[in-house]
């Protein structure tokens, strides 16, 4: 049970408290100071707001009157407390609400500006929460400037997102690809979009400010460790708030409370709550043209890759069959097929629904190639700079590719009838639509009184409408917190590629931006550095799609090693799960790789490492099976040697496999060192309580070991029996402990069983039977 806000008035203000947190206010300056209560972390005492206005003039807080109101909204019942100052420079009037929940424990805080001046007042930005420059307000913590933590993330698909210590340089990229506006430049300065978090590890505290309201404005978390200064702040874009009228900023929540991993996922589920976030409930899982074929896809291509899924449905039975780039006249002209697609893209889809698979396309319709037939005609659909040039959205094709304006009513109508022709005209009812962050980029557009982020999600909702709530749409190159709702699922990181990295270290140690793209973006590793801190994502906001998995042995740089590395990441991830390989060319045992991927597993694993390293190498995958807590953990190692990985235990005896080795590691407490773990190469371990009962301790079926493959076990006198399910490998082999097998028995026939390692193996064809019933003298 918890209990209702109390308020009160102190000595300073007003003040708010629940459970967990007390909000005090000083009245003479609108600052504010969250205290959590457990252990008092008080990471500052004045906390300030204020609105930079277009021509460099501030709108401050001065002496406030308040007024506290119940509120109910998508958070639950709780008390809003209101600050209000009039501003007589700049002829406005400031409203700082802070939200404080029954069932919370964070605080939501907006900020408002009213205009009471007779002539418009264009807004900038407006700064949530934030540090002062002088005085008692700079962030109190316990470490080192070097030693803090600060997560920070990207503002869209394929911007890279880690944690870094306070001492680096953030990641070097400018707009519009992969940051809104340009990087900070100095050490221990980041700009995080949407969300941030700073960890200090001293003190085992963390602090996470971020927007669970993204329809208006981006909004970007300043942090700055060597001056102990935050700026939550969100962009006006310069947009006018007339006289008489009121702008608030988007809703922006502080947590103080526990880890930085329990803030995310709070954080995940109130901004997927806020902005109704749609979550299918199966994770599509199939093939995709691009990584093999890129842009010379040819139908041919995809006809084989068709029939091969067709006859290889027992061991790979998935549900998506995606064409990417490539089967279009250019970017913009959609509708018009090239020449490597004869029977046109109508037809395929109808051959792809005959082989019963979801026929998926992929179209990036916020980009406009300047070669494009669409462009000639409608010059004016598109971003423009401040000299009335168009504004570049990518040079990618060896082309300039314009930013499609969705403020553009013609624009909008346009999308609307290219995805009714895709979905109801071809038959796609699976689209995924690629470099969205074009429609957000800065610049000129029809309605002037528009955001970026307002003219972004109106694009959006054009596409969601036109193509309905039962088909899938997959986002790519998009905004992250301003597409939630919009999306089924959503890319999370960069592009993966058949090789590690294409740079040496030491070629990479000389970039002077890093990541960047396209030299140093690609790569399976950069796109795994994504799929590992942004697991919070997933099943919150969207379903993730951490990109395709690549199996191959032909045009491949990739390693088994790097492959097991890859299959065990985007396995345990739980996201998506598209393989884009010449499916033909696969040798057995790299098919077999993919079919311990189906089905997906249904939630995402936990990166227990994410504050401590830029990739973590901790995936942690917890479940339960008969009330009993089981874990399958990836060990990586993501350094350029081989090193010791220990995996630490929770407390008591545990059971230990491994599922690329197939060992039974025997019982284990404390913990178990897994030693020189090849570079690239990581461990898959699977870990259930050693009670001393029988049971199994290993499977070779599934990524998930045993997560969804085993449905139930069941210890009886000298015997277990085992209810498998279909997931994964239809010939698997199980690892059984619990004194000496006697027998071992599928639908009545005998079953082979050897001793290994201290367990015994008892291989399984799970057509013959989903029964296993084992014997013990
Ligand atoms: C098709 C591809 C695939 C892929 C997408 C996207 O920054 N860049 O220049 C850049 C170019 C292409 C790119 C990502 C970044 O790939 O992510 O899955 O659909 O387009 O062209």
């Amino acid at each position: 049970m918890t209990s209702a806000v109390n308020v009160g008035l102190g000595r300073n203000g007003p003040w708010l408290q629940n459970d967990w947190l007390r909000v005090e206010t000083r009245q003479a300056d609108g600052s504010i100071a969250p205290v959590a209560l457990t252990g008092a972390f008080r990471p500052t005492e004045r906390a300030i707001a204020y609105v930079r206005l277009v021509g460099g003039l501030d709108a401050h807080f001065g002496r406030s009157d308040y007024d506290v109101q119940p509120v109910s909204d998508a958070r639950g019942a709780g008390q809003a407390l209101t600050l209000t100052s009039r501003d007589p420079r700049s002829g406005v009037t400031l409203r700082r609400e802070i939200a404080l929940y029954d069932g919370h424990p964070f605080c939501v805080l907006r900020l408002g500006i009213s205009n009471d001046s007779d002539a418009p007042r264009h807004v900038e930005s407006m700064h949530v929460f934030g540090t002062p420059d002088a005085g008692r307000g700079k962030l109190q913590l316990a470490s080192n400037t070097a030693d803090l933590r600060i997560y920070r993330n990207g503002w869209q698909s394929w911007s890279p997102t880690m944690s870094f210590g306070g001492a680096q340089l953030d990641v070097q990229s400018g707009p519009p690809v992969l940051a809104p506006e340009q990087p900070q430049r100095e050490s221990g300065r980041f700009a995080s979009d949407d969300v941030g978090v700073l960890f200090d590890p001293q003190a085992q505290r963390s602090m996470l400010a971020g927007a669970i309201s993204a329809r208006d404005m981006l909004t970007r978390i300043f942090i700055d460790a060597p001056s102990r200064a935050i700026d939550v702040r969100c962009l006006g874009d310069g947009v006018a708030v007339d006289p008489g009228e009121t702008l608030w900023s988007e809703r922006i929540i502080i947590d103080l409370a526990g880890t930085p991993i329990e803030q995310l996922d709070r954080y995940g589920e109130a901004l997927g709550r806020e902005m109704g976030a749609r979550v299918p409930p199966t994770t599509p899982s199939g093939w995709c043209s691009w990584y093999y074929f890129y842009t010379g896809v040819t139908e041919d291509d995809a006809i084989r890759n068709l029939r091969y899924l067709e006859s290889h449905r027992r061991d790979l039975p998935v549900d998506t069959f995606q064409i990417d780039d490539g089967y279009q006249a250019d970017i913009g002209d959609w509708l018009v097929t090239n020449e490597k697609f004869p029977h046109g893209m109508a037809w395929l889809a109808a051959e792809v629904k005959k082989a019963g698979y979801t026929p998926g396309l992929w179209l990036a319709p916020f980009l406009l190639a300047d070669t494009s037939r669409t462009y000639a005609d409608h010059p004016d659909w598109v971003v423009a700079n401040g000299d009335g040039t168009p504004a570049l959205a990518t040079d990618n094709w060896q082309r300039n590719n314009w930013a499609l304006d969705g403020t553009h009513p013609d624009a909008l109508a346009w999308l609307g009838e290219l995805f009714h022709e895709v979905c109801d005209g071809w038959g796609y009812d699976y689209v995924k639509i690629d470099f969205l962050y074009a429609a957000a980029l800065a610049g000129r557009r029809h309605e002037a009184g528009a955001t970026r982020v307002q003219a972004y999600r109106r694009a959006l909702a054009k596409i969601r409408e036109t193509v309905g709530d039962s088909r899938f749409i997959l986002g790519c190159g998009s905004l992250m917190a301003p597409s939630v709702g919009m999306f089924d699922g959503n890319r999370i990181g960069l592009d993966v590629a058949p090789f590690w990295r294409n740079l040496t270290t030491e070629e990479r140690a000389r970039l002077p931006v890093r990541p960047r793209l396209p030299d140093d973006g690609l790569s399976a590793e950069g796109a795994l550095r994504n799929t590992l801190t942004r697991l919070w994502m997933h099943g919150r906001l969207w379903l993730n799609d951490p990109d395709c998995v690549l199996v191959r042995t032909d045009r491949t740089k990739l390693t088994l090693d790097e492959t097991r590395t890859l299959v065990s990441v985007i396995g345990l991830s739980g996201g998506m799960m598209l393989v884009s390989d010449d499916m033909d060319k696969l040798p057995p045992e790299r098919l077999e790789l993919l079919t311990m991927l189906v089905p997906v597993l249904p939630h995402a694993g936990v990166p227990q490492d994410l504050m401590e390293r830029d990739m973590p190498e901790r995936l942690v995958y917890c479940y339960e099976r008969g009330g009993e807590p089981m874990q399958t953990t990836a060990l990586c190692n993501f350094d350029d040697v081989a090193k010791d990985l220990p995996l630490s235990l929770a407390p008591g005896r545990w059971h230990a496999f491994e599922l690329w080795s197939e060992r039974y590691l025997g019982i284990h407490e404390g913990s178990i060192e897994f030693t020189l773990v090849e570079p690239r190469g990581c461990r898959v371990v699977a870990l259930r309580p050693a009670t001393g009962a029988p049971c199994v301790v290993g499977t070779n079926a599934h990524i998930g070991v045993g997560a969804i493959d085993i449905i139930e076990e069941r210890v009886g006198a000298s015997r277990l029996d085992v209810v498998l399910d279909n997931a994964g490998r239809r010939e698997r082999r199980l690892w059984i402990v619990g004194g000496n097998v006697a027998s071992a028995t599928v639908a009545g026939a005998q079953r082979s069983v050897v001793a290994a390692d201290g367990a015994w193996a008892i291989d399984v064809d799970r057509e013959a039977g989903n029964e296993l019933t084992v014997t013990f003298e």
